[in-house]
């Protein structure tokens, strides 16, 4: 399961400069309002130190790292729910993703034109959580009509119409669709809404260079992660060691691809396991919590129907014991069943049968 996620935020916020950043693709990045005009999808792998560890170990013939899909849209302004600008027609593409990341200007460049006059980030994203709440409330009120027609035939429909006709309200004073007061039966009936503000949100402040380092205050309740577009740009552009030799110099631990991958992965309660062969070492993304079988079904739903089990080593016991057959030599190796909940970086291999 490729994690994707959505970038909104303002016109000329540098949502396309971190987009390219991120996915070394090439994406539009322009000094101008709406310099992106066709949605940009990126896959970009998700940085993990301990896969080098086990590649080193195994000497695999490729290594296989989890990825994170970005689409990066056009800049949301004031009234584009509305058809204001080009924002409604694209936040079409995002309705899928698993996440909103939203970018807030954070950094000064007199040069670089910001449609509101100036950087505030608070009133910066309460254009876009309006916009975004109109976006879902068009969404809501063109799926009423039907549901109560749909409703007065089929008596199964009365739950959802009432969660439905309770969200309209809650957008309509103003509110995101995940603060809702819901039951987790009523939520699931919102699903299939695919509504923006029900999506799990993260702010990415684009702050100036010298500012990548600092905590800053709370917007709406939420720490913004502070991540400098212009030095994710630089980085992208040099090799591996140049790139960790500048975050030295600059006093960062991490690029901001990984603390963004770090963080969204916090956020939606995701973790790794990892299949470790001659073939290929590779991370797969699992919900924490998530059973042996579950995780069996990422690599392939025969995995999953036909799961008998699993033979599982800790990544610390397997970078202690140099791998599969050092950790069976001391014990480490444990067989488990299709109770057994995956514990993040376990390095699994699945027997089944279908
Ligand atoms: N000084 C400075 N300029 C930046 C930074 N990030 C982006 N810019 C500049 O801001 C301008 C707009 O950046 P984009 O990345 O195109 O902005 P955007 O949010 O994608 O804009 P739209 O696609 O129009 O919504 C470009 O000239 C960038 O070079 C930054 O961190 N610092
Ligand atoms: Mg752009």
């Amino acid at each position: 399961m490729a994690l994707s996620i959505g970038i909104v935020g303002l016109p000329n916020v540098g949502k396309s400069t971190l987009f390219t950043a991120l996915t070394k693709k090439g994406g539009l990045a322009a000094n101008y309002p709406f310099a992106t005009i066709e949605p940009n999808v990126g896959i970009v792998p998700v940085p993990d130190a301990r896969l080098a560890k086990l590649a080193a170990i195994v000497r695999p013939g490729r290594i296989v790292p989890a990825t994170v899909e970005f689409v990066d849209i056009a800049g949301l302004v004031k009234g584009a729910s509305q058809g204001e600008g080009l924002g409604n027609q694209f936040l079409a593409n995002i309705r899928q993703t698993d996440a909103i990341v939203e970018v807030l200007r954070y950094f000064g460049d007199g040069d670089v034109v910001h449609v509101e006059g100036s950087a505030n980030p608070e009133r910066d994203s309460d254009i876009i959580k309006t916009e975004l709440i109109l976006a879902d409330l068009g969404t809501v009120e063109r799926a009423l009509p039907r549901l109560q027609k749909d409703a007065k035939r089929d008596k199964t429909l009365a739950a959802k119409l009432a969660v439905v006709e309770r969200l309209e309200t809650w957008l309509n004073e103003g509110n995101r669709a995940a603060t809702l007061d819901a039951t987790e039966e009523e939520r699931t009936l919102l699903l299939d809404l695919h509504l923006l503000t029900n999506k799990p949100l993260l702010y990415v402040a684009n702050v100036d260079e010298d500012q990548a380092t600092t905590t800053l205050a709370p917007v709406e309740g939420v720490v913004p992660i502070p991540i400098s577009a212009k030095i994710e740009a630089e980085i992208a552009e040099m090799s591996e060691d140049e790139g960790a030799e500048f975050l030295a110099e600059l006093g960062l631990a991490e690029s901001g691809l990984e603390h963004l991958a770090r963080e969204a992965y916090a956020l939606l309660g995701l973790q790794s396991y990892f299949t470790a062969g001659e073939m290929e070492v590779r991370a797969w993304t699992i919900p924490i919590g998530a059973k042996a079988p579950q995780a069996a079904g990422v690599i392939h739903s025969d995995f999953e129907r036909g799961f008998i089990k699993a033979e599982t080593a800790s990544y610390n016991d397997y970078v202690a014991h140099n791998g599969e057959a050092g950790c069976r030599a001391a014990g480490k190796l444990r067989m488990e069943g299709k109770d057994y909940v995956v514990q993040d970086g376990d390095i699994m291999n699945f027997r089944f049968n279908v």
